[in-house]
């Protein structure tokens, strides 16, 4: 079984308000193209397909015609298709009955009492556990040893076995995300690779944006990454993954085919931090005619000039690329270490102390009035919470 594993489109997503349909249509004609080359027999798209749970008209309009013109482009390939903590799973699951025709399988949530409704057999080629996101609280316990049970009960001919999830696991490589309540946040709780049951042959991952394997995964349990980045952060090649399965219980042969960016992101400079006159110099001096996302990072003694962003937009006016963010590091303030923090280490600390450190990254003292104003604002959200 040849599968094409992808993760994380957040198409609608938009940068600094700059529109990003055309590179998301150059990602999407190239799906297209290595579906036409590769001929899978599956597809997974292992959720984040949009990037709100209210996507436009035009965005979803986008979307079920990149579908159709992937089936087209390899009409006997199955299709399972999983909602991520972007998507809303109930619209996920609308369109669900008429995807079928184009063998197309929508799995949007989880419904406890219908647990086998997340198998997916390919008749003669494997089986598929598709799992969608789950906040953590709405988790049927031990779901993917259960799940992973019942295929191995039906799977007498000993055919390859593949379960997708869209969560973290403890331990992988968080690049590109700029913000650890990406984790913290939304319910996405971290899972040990041993939570997630054994018997698959591979584990499809979608969540985390920089592609890998999972550590103490075998090689068989990866994450593939967005085939487009969502933040400046995330500054590395961008690919989708195709996995070749011969039989249960044998390892999987895995490659990367590399999705080229359309419209690169772009950080001025590439490293570390320049004054204000430069970071303008090094703006003019990009060339004109190469479109890209521009972000500037510039070290200030206190604070930029009310009218630098206006400035960086009039250099920018005349070139091809899109000037989105200035950010600023102030030169006096000792710079931390940036601390990579697992979540649960996240979760244990107190909000004040993010919030003090938030603080200080940015160069705000923060007083006695600050720490009051904290503390009754903390107090008001968890009566909230208690409603
Ligand atoms: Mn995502």
């Amino acid at each position: 079984m040849k599968i094409l594993h992808t993760s994380d489109w957040h198409l609608g997503h938009t940068l600094y308000n700059y529109d990003r349909t055309q590179e998301q249509m150059a990602m999407l004609l190239r799906m297209v193209d290595v579906v036409r080359e590769e001929k899978p027999d599956l597809f997974l798209l292992c959720g984040d397909v949009y990037h709100t749970p209210q996507p436009s008209a035009a965005v979803q309009t986008m979307f079920t015609n990149a579908l159709v013109a992937i089936h087209d482009a390899n009409p006997e390939m199955t299709m399972v298709i999983t909602a991520g903590n972007h998507d809303s799973g109930t619209k996920h699951d609308i369109f669900r009955t008429p995807w079928r025709a184009l063998k197309v399988h929508t799995i949007g949530s989880v419904n406890p009492n219908q647990i086998e409704d997340l198998i997916i057999e390919i008749a003669g080629k494997g089986y598929v556990i598709a799992v969608p996101y789950v906040n953590e609280r709405n988790m049927p316990k031990g779901l993917f040893q259960e799940l992973l049970n019942k295929v191995e009960e039906k799977n007498s001919n000993n055919l390859p076995v593949v379960m997708t999830a869209h969560l973290t696991v403890s331990g992988c490589d968080f690049a590109g995300h700029e913000h650890a309540t990406d984790y913290a946040v939304g319910g996405i709780d971290s899972y040990h690779v041993e939570e997630m049951g054994s018997g698959y042959d591979y584990l499809a991952l979608g969540h985390i944006h920089h592609a890998q394997f999972v550590h103490g995964g075998h090689h068989r349990v990866r994450y593939s990454g967005t085939p487009i980045p969502v933040s400046f952060d995330e500054n590395y090649p961008h690919s989708l993954t195709m996995v070749e399965l011969t039989s249960h219980h044998e390892k999987p042969i895995i490659r990367e085919v590399e999705i080229e960016t359309h419209r690169p992101l772009v950080t001025l400079p590439t490293e570390g931090a320049v004054s204000w006159e430069k970071a303008k110099q090094l703006l003019s001096n990009f060339p004109d005619d190469v479109e890209a996302y521009i972000r500037l990072h510039v070290e200030v003694e206190d604070f930029l000039p009310a009218e630098a962003h206006a400035e960086a937009q009039l250099i920018s006016e005349n070139k091809k690329c899109r000037f989105c963010v200035i950010n600023t590091r102030r030169l006096n303030s000792p710079i931390r270490e940036a601390k990579m923090m697992s979540v649960q280490e996240f979760k244990s600390e107190e909000p004040i102390d993010i919030a003090k450190r938030y603080a200080e990254d940015l160069g705000i003292e923060f007083d006695n009035d600050m720490n009051e104003l904290f503390q009754q604002t903390l107090d008001i959200l968890s009566e909230d919470s208690r409603k």
